[in-house]
């Protein structure tokens, strides 16, 4: 007794200080207010009861007795049999008809799906929730608890929820030192150091978190598989995995290498067709199915990006899936098999080479060769993850192979969890897109369940990086993109504002202002984002060959990579046209395919990824190519702007911590969307030679250069890539301490001062701001961006709001550099107060 009340404090402990980190992220369980309150203290039974006894009900009832204490504040008692007083009852289908011959369906439910549904006896009234499994039963819990958080009646349920696929997993490219590929929100929970972290307690959160959604399944290290995964000493730690995330429902599964029988096997081949080759994988499949019998399967990356694959021995992916397969059928494992191969050493000389086409040519002959537990993971787009592209055409192309679609939680290509991007919106445009791929009405989301062929296996597999920081993703609004791909992976069909509104108060409360801002922000960023990194379908302009996070608009160009938009003096854009460019558009069934072929009817927002025209083009809305360019960066830069004003009208209705992370992420964005607004619009002028029809474009009235300035001990540097930084230049401190100062020209006002400097993550280096002989501020370059340069990546901005300025004031900032950060300086902006 005393121990199990001792867990209960130390529990509600725990919760209070940790309440507004975001780690709770949409499961605060934040006590209702007002009249709701007391709606459900009357509508809410004393009593709960599980009827199946398993570590997944075990936590199913465990979470209704916390939601409920958090919400309600009422501490439900558990009972063992039906009591003779309302009670909700939690149980398996066969389970609940035992106990309650009355309850009468018709309708089968899925593996995964429940019910909920009130029953009343007399005067009693129980509140069932009904399962095909235990994993529906907790899935069915969350899904009660979502109900009173919003704000729903539950006096009176009857209810059925069924996913809409079979595999709703998550991946994670977590490596086993503990770093992650293209993960913004710390180090890994999972690995350390070679081994599974000593402590899983964030497995288990995560493990909660996905159950909460009907995710299902969770590949727990990087794609890029270090074969030592595959050892024996590596077994008990993804077993120790598993342990933590079973109870949630959620099953394991490892990335694997392909030439593991080579380099951790002992065998001087991995060659598919070789019989010691498929003895090897079916032995390794059973040694660790002796230890998880549950495991969900492997993920297989070959034959990209430098992963060895069939190729080496001239063997098919078909080959290479089958025999990774079949030792794992015998235990009901699955294999995720990566439609992402690629040649990344394309001639980009010829105008017929094409990366978008390489799925399709891949796969599609191979479509009806593999066996029935492979899942083919197609990216959504035939490229990779940029801000915009289209579905990828090998959706509609296989017919006899189980597919998966795979969306990029983790923020790579879009912002890096340092730009809020709520990307729902853009996964929705790719699975409800028509592939037309059995005449109408085959749109992605139809394909990858296997609703349309009956094909056993697919679904949706996220990418999702999360990491230690108790914001999970690095951005407080960033974990909307998880929320939202799970709700999508249920379901569809939800549409991407029901996705944002329920996120949103969910996590940050009922408050109808609240509510505006963040989901208008949620819903406007996608767009907001691309309008100032890549409109038209030109892809993110970013630095492709280095971090893929700040602007460099030729870094595609020129290389093998492939994510060539072939901009020149004369036009823009890759033709992928049948008639004259590199065919992939009739890679689409014909529908689609005579859609994107033709000028008139090509949807302006992909039109650069499937065409090339010159930049006086005249797009839909009337303007052409280049002023569209233009206008969009100044929207997209402005609207970040508002969504700082917006977020500050906010303060001291949400709570302090995330108020201001989230002020500051914003802010922060707001100076990053200023940078490529200015480097992609002055990039397209210099090629081009057009101007900007409003003037703006080279023209920055409020702008001070810093190599302008007078200055002492600073030096004048050109930056690469030349339109990362105004006028191509800066100014770097290669002393212990350097200076450059200004005389304010101006009217006599309150001004805001926006300093641009570098922020690079080789030191920490000061800057301090005075105006007129008096400091106003100052502030260390200490944030983690992820570059050592002076470039676009590094810029950042410092605002200063509420300064008094008169003519002929002096504004000097000093600069202390710090181990190779060289205290730099790009620009100072005056405008009037809050501008
Ligand atoms: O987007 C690219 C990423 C790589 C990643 C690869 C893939 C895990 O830049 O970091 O590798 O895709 O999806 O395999």
């Amino acid at each position: 007794m005393l121990s199990k009340l001792f867990v209960l404090f130390g529990f509600i402990a725990a919760d209070c200080v940790q309440a507004e980190t975001g780690r709770q992220a949409w499961l605060r369980y934040a006590e209702l207010k007002g009249p709701s309150l007391q709606q459900y203290r009357e509508a809410i039974p004393a009593a709960v009861i599980a009827l199946n006894k398993s570590a997944i009900a075990e936590n199913a009832q465990q979470e209704l007795v916390r939601g409920v204490r958090g919400m309600i504040g009422r501490t439900l008692r558990e009972e063992s049999g039906i009591p003779k007083e309302g009670a909700i009852v939690l149980g398996t289908e066969v389970a609940i008809r035992a106990a309650f011959p009355e309850w009468q369906t018709d309708e089968a439910l899925k593996p995964d799906g429940y019910c909920l549904k009130t029953i009343r006896r007399g005067q009693l009234r129980y509140t069932i929730v009904a399962a095909q499994n235990d994993r529906g039963v907790l899935y069915g819990v969350f899904h009660l608890l979502d109900k009173i958080a919003l704000g729903e009646a539950i006096d009176s349920l009857d209810e059925r929820q069924s996913p809409y696929a079979p595999v709703r997993w998550v991946n994670q490219w977590d490596n086993l030192d503990g770093s992650i590929e293209r993960g913004y929100g710390g180090r890994s929970i999972f690995w350390d150091d070679g081994h599974a972290r000593a402590d899983l307690n964030r497995v288990s959160e995560y493990g909660r978190l996905l159950a909460s959604l009907g995710i299902n399944g969770c590949a727990i290290n990087n794609v890029n598989a270090d074969p030592r995964i595959l050892l024996p000493a590596l077994v008990p730690d993804i077993a120790r995995i598993a342990d933590a995330l079973r109870p949630w429902g959620v099953r394991v599964a490892i990335s694997v290498d392909f030439g593991s029988p080579k380099t951790i096997g002992g065998l001087d081949t991995f060659d598919p067709l070789d019989a010691r080759v498929t003895e090897w994988w079916k032995s390794k499949a059973d040694e660790i199915y002796r230890a998880i019998p549950d495991l969900g399967g492997f993920v297989l990356k070959a034959d990209s990006e430098g992963r060895v694959g069939p190729s080496a021995y001239g063997r098919t992916h078909a080959d290479a899936a089958n025999v990774v397969a079949r030792a794992l059928a015998l235990h009901g494992g699955l294999i995720f098999y990566r439609g992402f191969v690629y040649d990344h050493h394309m001639d980009w000389r010829n105008f017929k080479n094409d990366r978008a086409r390489a799925a399709y040519d891949n796969f599609r002959p191979l479509d009806g060769k593999f066996d029935t537990n492979v899942i083919v993971q197609i990216k959504n787009g035939p490229i990779d993850f940029q801000v915009r592209e289209p579905a990828s055409p090998l959706f509609g192309a296989l017919e006899r192979t189980n597919e998966a679609i795979e969306l990029q939680i983790t923020q790579e290509y879009t912002g890096q969890a340092r730009h809020t991007v709520f990307l729902v919106p853009m996964w929705k445009a790719t699975l409800d897109f028509d592939m037309h791929a059995r005449g109408d009405g085959t749109p992605v989301k139809s394909l990858v369940a296997g609703t349309i062929s009956e094909r056993p296996a697919g679904g949706f597999v996220g990418v999702a990086n999360v990491g230690l920081d108790d914001s999970w993703l690095g951005n407080q609004l960033s974990q909307a993109n998880l929320y939202g791909f799970g709700r999508l992976a249920w379901n569809p069909n939800l549409s991407a504002q029901r996705i944002a509104e329920d996120w949103t108060r969910l996590t940050f409360g009922d408050d109808p202002d609240v509510l505006k801002t963040i989901a208008g922000i949620q819903l406007s960023s996608w767009r907001t984002y691309e309008n100032y990194t890549g409109p038209l379908g030109l892809q993110t302009l970013t630095d492709i060959t280095g971090n893929h996070y700040g602007v460099n608009v030729e870094a595609s160009e020129r290389n093998g990579w492939g994510q060539w938009h072939r901009a020149d003096a004369n036009g823009v854009g890759m033709d992928r046209t049948v008639a004259t460019g590199t065919g992939y558009i009739g890679q689409y069934r014909p529908a689609v395919a005579s859609m994107f072929e033709s000028l008139a009817t090509c949807p302006d927002d992909l039109l650069l990824f499937m065409h090339h025209v010159p930049y006086t083009h005249v797009l839909r809305d009337g303007k052409t190519v280049i002023q569209y360019i233009y206008d969009s960066h100044y929207e997209g830069a402005a609207a970040v702007r508002q969504y700082v004003r917006d977020w500050e009208a906010l303060q001291g209705r949400v709570d302090e911590q995330r108020y201001s992370e989230i002020r500051a992420q914003l802010e922060y964005q707001a100076g990053q969307a200023q940078v490529w607004r200015d480097a992609v619009t002055n990039w397209f002028w210099k090629t081009s030679g057009i101007p900007d029809a409003q003037n703006r474009v080279g023209h920055y009235p409020d702008r001070v250069e810093a190599e302008s300035m007078q200055l002492q001990g600073y030096e004048i540097v050109s930056i690469v890539p030349w339109e990362s930084a105004s006028g191509g230049k800066a100014i770097q401190c290669e002393q212990s301490q350097c200076v450059a100062s200004f005389r304010y020209d101006g009217a006599t006002g309150w001004r805001t001062i926006r300093v641009q400097y570098f922020d690079q993550n080789n030191g920490v280096a000061h800057y301090s701001l005075s105006v007129a002989g008096e400091l106003v501020d100052a502030w260390a370059a200490n944030d983690g961006l992820p570059t050592q340069k002076l470039d676009g990546s590094s810029s950042t901005q410092r605002v200063i709001a509420g300064i008094a300025l008169r003519p002929g004031d002096e504004i000097r900032i000093e600069g202390v550099p710090d181990q190779g950060e060289q205290a730099a300086l790009d620009y100072v902006e005056i405008g009037t107060d809050r501008e």
